[in-house]
């Protein structure tokens, strides 16, 4: 399958998002959303740790070579696919549990967590509001050099925070 380039805001990936299965696609959708909504140049691909490890394998090691400079890998059950991407690249990898099968989960949690000293994978929470959170941590790591970027972030933030706080008024009535 060839990536999918979004070229929304910046024109050029700056963000790799790779999932172990088509089935991942809907839950991961509100993150897709949120790198749009920021600007970000994303591209997707489905490539498995276990079903296609070689081509998982090329694909992360060919990043180096274009201008993405985070991952972010989603899969359910064993969830080996962040772990393996890490293996494969010094970009910084963000891992979000999928919520599948019999362990709704936690199962992809513990296996993402878990990496051994060395070859670091940034865990999410489990599921959909981990990958709106994957998606907000691409974007504060990229802030780290985009001024503009970072200023979107403040605004997000402020907005969240008014919402939250609109809310509570509305319960003190
Ligand atoms: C994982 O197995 C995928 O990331 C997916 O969450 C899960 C089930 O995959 P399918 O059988 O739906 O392709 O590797």
């Amino acid at each position: 399958m060839e990536a999918m380039h979004v070229t929304s805001g910046k024109g050029k990936s700056q963000v790799a998002v790779i999932l172990g299965s088509d089935s991942d696609l809907e839950m991961v959708g509100g993150g897709l959303k949120l790198l749009e909504e920021f600007g970000i140049g994303y591209e997707l691909r489905i490539l498995s740790a276990h079903r296609t490890p070689k081509e998982t394998a090329a694909y992360v090691e060919g990043l180096t070579e274009t201008g993405v400079k985070v991952v972010i890998a989603a899969a359910g059950l064993s969830a080996a696919l962040p772990g393996t991407v890490a293996a494969h690249t010094l970009l910084p990898v963000i891992g979000i549990p999928v919520s599948v099968g019999t362990l709704g989960g936690l199962d992809a949690l513990l296996s993402i967590s878990q990496m051994p000293p060395g070859v670091p994978v940034a865990a999410v929470t489990i599921g959909s509001p981990g990958a709106r959170n994957a998606a907000l941590l691409a974007v504060r790591i990229l802030a780290l050099s985009d001024q503009g970027l970072a200023g979107k972030l403040a605004a997000y933030a402020d907005k969240q925070r008014e919402s939250v706080l609109a809310k509570d008024q509305q319960c003190r009535k």
